[in-house]
């Protein structure tokens, strides 16, 4: 193929902007659109996001005005923030106390939680006092999640989308072919074979000399190309995009109220930039032209999959954060230093070139239910009645990712039991025959603790986790990016923790937690004696930003999602410590998380929060897999809504998402 000789900034094939007579891409190039081609220059991509999506579904569940301030609650923090509520410096970073001080009228509604003892999540008046026995229930947000993924699909043609939901608000889009029937179908001219049937031959350049792009916010173009410029077909192709999106968007907010933002681009990197540009409510794009302007803002660790390890060894590597100080950088010193396979995807990368697949199918490789107990608990009734909980967690989402139908399901089960320092975990399969359902997988982790129980020394257990997995051929590892995303110790509790640990093991080795713990609790970072903080303004002010007042660095848009309800569908394991970011008004001890600065009140919060700083490394190490991996192209292959599901159990006042999923 004539691929584009390789542009700086992945936008033109050729040199400069076409000869005036000829667009500068060919017939070649227009087909490839066709066929999702990635490196395709006319491929043209969108992220869509959510605006402050947990705050949005309460509100719209509670139908509250949406000029009111809302936040949702988890235990004493917050982790969904209204723009209303933002206006007045409300971030993540605040609890409750501190939010309510900088808006006395804030509404703070409590995410739904399991109960121990209860089979079914709820609203709770007083979830936030019961951090020891409630677990957080996600599958509101789900559910509202899947309503509007299929509003997305219902609003693509069937046999022409590509779409993949890459967290629990936010999908990417890849709309080279429906774009691409779009412009044959505006500009016949297109249809007519290239001269001389040679697909190599240029295209002849649109018949416009300007393009409408409506409320679009457009980032400016870079200093060589001016607004004078004819647009060619990778501008057209963009406007086109950018049209179907704008629909979308209105789908969306005329059928579910909610309103998300887009970013709309040549790739899946660009197209995520674009989308948390203008939140909210708004749609960035982002043509060829503009990539280099756009890009030589931002910090490169905001790139997808640079905001972790890899992305913090590049910073060190060069001493900047800088997009732009790194462009000075060659491609042989970046692979002198990450191996040739990861220093030419950095090189790419801080320009703007992204190859990467929009994945049809979920990458869902395992699924975990966990509770941190403090206090710890005592008893194996106790412990049964979290596994119940867990059980019927993880098979909600089973159902989600079509188990009933038998789509999917999961080969293996594994509980894990800590007891002080010792962790023992315990797996077994899951048969293969009948339909999987709750009973069947409660069953087997009850077995599985009694086969922890019988061998004593089990009281008091202060974490217990069930987990599913095996849904497919398994993890496949590209060293050349994988290995840079996560390291040494880091690395060694993924292997460990994808290895579904069969026996007891030797704490010290196996518990990556409780491992972590005592290494990190060494570090200068652990116990800081903090003076008196300002509630939330000062220096966290600065994170309010477009991102929606971001405070946990490391947990940026692209994990985030996931923290809550991620395509992988992983629990936090410790929602109660996630959120207990508290800032003390008096003067106390802080226990600062040393990967993301978060201050956690206690001991116990820190080791919670570190905790699910474990689950969300096996997640995005699964994510970063899927992500390096080549996939094959699939087109659009929606899944039909999963059928209803039949629990047994009391028939109690159902929440809006449970009647939806038939549960109780
Ligand atoms: N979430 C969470 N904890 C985090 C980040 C996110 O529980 N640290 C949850 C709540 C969010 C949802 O995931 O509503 C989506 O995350 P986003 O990063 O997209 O943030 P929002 O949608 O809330 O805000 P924005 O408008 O900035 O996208
Ligand atoms: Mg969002």
């Amino acid at each position: 193929m004539s691929s584009p000789p390789s542009s700086l900034w992945g936008s033109s094939p050729g040199d400069g902007r076409s000869d005036g007579r000829h667009s500068q891409f060919t017939y070649r190039h227009l087909s490839q659109m066709a066929s999702y081609n990635t490196s395709c220059p006319l491929r043209v991509v969108a992220h869509i996001d959510l605006d402050c999506f947990y705050a949005q579904a309460e509100m719209v569940r509670l139908g509250v005005p949406e000029d009111q301030p809302l936040a949702v609650q988890q235990w004493q923090g917050l982790i969904a923030v209204n723009y209303p509520a933002r206006a007045y410096g409300i971030g993540r970073h605040c609890n409750v106390t501190e939010a309510k001080k900088l808006c006395p009228q804030l509404i703070h509604q409590h995410v739904a939680t399991w109960r121990e003892g209860d089979d079914k999540w709820a609203y709770r008046p007083d979830a936030a006092d019961h951090v020891a026995t409630d677990k957080v229930s996600l599958d509101p947000y789900r559910l509202e999640s899947r309503r509007i993924l299929a509003v997305i699909k219902e609003h693509l043609p069937h046999d022409l989308q590509k779409v993949e939901k890459a967290g629990i608000d936010e999908v990417f889009l890849d709309l080279s072919a429906h774009a691409h029937a779009v412009l044959l179908e505006r500009f016949p001219e297109l249809t007519s074979p290239p001269p001389d049937d040679d697909p190599s031959a240029l295209l002849p350049m649109p018949p416009l000399s300007a393009l409408e792009w409506q409320a679009d916010a457009l980032v400016d173009l870079d200093d060589e190309h001016t607004e004078f410029d004819d647009p060619d077909w990778d501008d057209v192709a963009l406007l086109i995009a950018s049209e179907i999106v704008r629909n979308i968007r209105a789908a969306i907010r005329e059928k579910l109220k909610y309103t998300c933002s887009a970013g709309v681009a040549r790739n899946k990197l660009l197209s995520k930039l674009g989308s948390g540009h203008n939140k909210p409510n708004q749609q960035t794009v982002i043509r060829n032209r503009a990539v280099r302007h756009f890009l030589s803002g931002f910090k490169f660790t905001k790139f997808r999959n640079l905001g972790g390890k890899l992305g913090e060894q590049l910073r060190q590597a060069f001493n900047t954060d800088s997009v732009q100080d790194l462009l000075a950088v060659s491609v042989e010193q970046l692979k002198s230093k990450f191996g040739d396979d990861t220093g030419v995807w950095i090189y790419d990368t801080l320009r703007g070139i992204d190859t990467s697949e929009v994945n049809s199918r979920t990458q869902i490789k395992s699924m975990l239910s966990a509770k941190s107990f403090r206090p710890s608990i005592n008893t194996v009734e106790q412990a049964r009645k979290w596994l119940q909980i867990f059980a019927a967690d993880i098979f909600s989402r089973l159902v989600e990712e079509g188990v009933l139908e038998n789509k999917r399901r999961p080969k293996t089960i594994t509980l894990h039991h800590r007891h002080y320092a010792q962790t023992r975990s315990r797996q077994s399969p899951i048969h293969q025959g009948r339909l999987l359902d709750e009973e069947t997988l409660l069953s087997l982790a009850k077995s599985l603790l009694d086969q922890i129980v019988a061998e004593g020394h089990v009281w008091p257990c202060t974490n217990l986790s069930l987990s599913v997995g095996g849904f497919d051929q398994g993890i496949s590892r590209n060293m050349g990016i994988d290995g840079f995303l996560l390291k040494g110790e880091e690395a060694q509790v993924v292997k460990l923790g994808s290895k579904m640990l069969m026996k007891e093991e030797d704490a010290q080795e196996t518990q990556p937690a409780e491992k972590r713990r005592r290494i990190d609790s060494s570090g200068i970072r652990q116990f800081l004696t903090k003076k008196e903080q300002t509630p939330c303004t000062g220096s966290d002010g600065a994170v309010m930003g477009n991102n929606g007042g971001e405070t946990l660095g490391s947990l940026g848009s692209e994990v985030s999602p996931g923290a809550a309800g991620n395509p992988n569908g992983l629990t936090a394991p410790d929602e109660a410590s996630f959120s207990q970011a508290n800032h003390r008004q008096t003067s106390t001890t802080v226990h600062l998380c040393p990967r993301c600065d978060s201050r956690l009140e206690s001991s116990e919060a820190l080791q919670n929060h570190q905790d699910w700083h474990f689950a969300k490394d096996l997640q995005e190490q699964e994510r970063v897999t899927s992500t390096f991996v080549s996939q094959p192209s699939t087109a659009g292959n929606g899944r039909p809504a999963p059928a209803p599901v039949k629990r047994p159990g009391r028939p109690k006042k159902k929440e809006r998402g449970q009647s939806k999923l038939n549960f109780g």
